[in-house]
C-alpha cells in the first residue's frame, strides 16, 4: 500500500528530510529553504520541499508521540526519504542545560508495548540508535556552532503527563540525559527500513531544574541557530 496520510506524489519528497513535531518549527525551517512548496497538508501533516544550498530537502511535521511520528516516517520512506533527521525539543534530565541548548541522542530507550510490540512481536528490546555517520556529523556541526550541548542516551516517553518525580528518578538513575517522545521509533524504523536517521533536540524544559516550559514563540531564536546545524548536517 502507498501512503494514506501524506498525499504527496513520488518525487515530491526529497531524499533528505528534516522532521519536527511542531508545525510552527516546520514552517520556520521551510522558510530557510529556496524554491519551497507545500507538498502535503492532508491531516495537517505539513510537508514542504525546497532547496538548501541547491540540494533538495524536505521538512515534515510528525505530530506528537510514536503512533503519529512512526506513521509519518513510514510514509516519508515510501515516498523516497533516505535520511531523516528529527529536529525536536526535549526535557533535560541532567543539570547545567538551559533553554535552547542542544541534546544529541546516541540512543533512545522506550517503554515496551504499543507500537514497539506491534513491530517486534518477540519479547525483546530493540537497540534504538541513530546512524553513526549522521550522529558524528551532527556533533561536529554543533561544535562548530559553539552552542552548549550534551551527547548521550535519552528516553522516548509515551505519556507526557505521567512524567512525575518517580519517572525522573528512575530514568536519571539509568544514565538518561533527556526525555522526548519520538526518537526511539524513528531510530527503530531507520534500522528496519535501512535508511539513515539521527536527531538534534533543543531543550524546551527541564525535569531537574526550574527552567519553565519554553513556548514555540520563546524558542524561535534558538530554532534558527539549531536549524542551521541540522541543515548543514543533512547536506554532508
Ligand atoms: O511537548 C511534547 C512534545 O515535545 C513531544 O513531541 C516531545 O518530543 C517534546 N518534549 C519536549 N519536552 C518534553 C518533556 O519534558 N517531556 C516529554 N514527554 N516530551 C517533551
Amino acid at each position: 500500500i502507498g501512503p494514506i496520510h501524506i498525499k504527496a506524489k513520488k518525487g515530491e519528497v526529497a531524499e533528505r528530510v528534516i522532521i519536527a513535531g511542531d508545525p510552527a518549527r516546520v514552517e520556520q525551517v521551510a522558510s530557510m529553504l529556496s524554491d519551497v512548496r507545500l507538498v502535503n497538508r492532508n491531516r495537517g501533516l505539513l510537508v514542504y520541499t525546497g532547496k538548501y544550498k541547491d540540494v533538495p530537502v524536505s521538512v515534515a511535521m510528525h505530530g506528537v508521540g510514536h503512533p503519529s511520528s512512526m506513521l509519518v516516517v513510514e510514509e516519508l520512506i515510501m515516498l523516497g526519504a533516505k535520511i531523516i533527521i528529527r529536529f525536536g525539543t526535549c526535557g533535560a534530565m541532567v543539570k547545567g542545560l538551559r533553554i535552547g541548548d542542544i541534546v544529541i541522542p546516541t540512543a533512545a530507550a522506550y517503554h515496551p508495548g504499543g507500537a514497539f510490540y506491534q513491530y517486534l512481536r518477540d519479547n525483546v528490546c530493540m537497540a534504538c540508535a541513530p546512524n553513526f555517520e549522521v550522529l558524528k556529523t551532527l556533533v561536529e556541526e554543533t561544535i562548530k556552532a559553539n552552542v552548549n550541548y550534551v551527547v548521550g542516551p535519552i528516553v522516548s516517553s509515551d505519556a507526557f503527563y505521567a512524567e512525575d518525580p518517580e519517572f525522573v528518578k528512575r530514568w536519571t538513575s539509568r544514565g538518561i540525559v533527556a526525555v522526548e517522545m519520538e526518537c526511539a521509533g524513528l531510530f527503530m524504523l531507520g534500522a528496519m527500513r535501512n535508511i539513515k536517521t539521527g536527531a538534534l533536540l533543543m531543550v524546551s524544559d527541564s525535569l531537574v531544574e526550574e527552567l519553565g516550559f519554553a513556548s514555540a514563540e520563546e524558542l524561535k531564536g534558538y530554532v534558527d541557530r539549531a536549524a542551521k546545524i541540522v541543515l548543514e548536517s543533512i547536506l554532508r
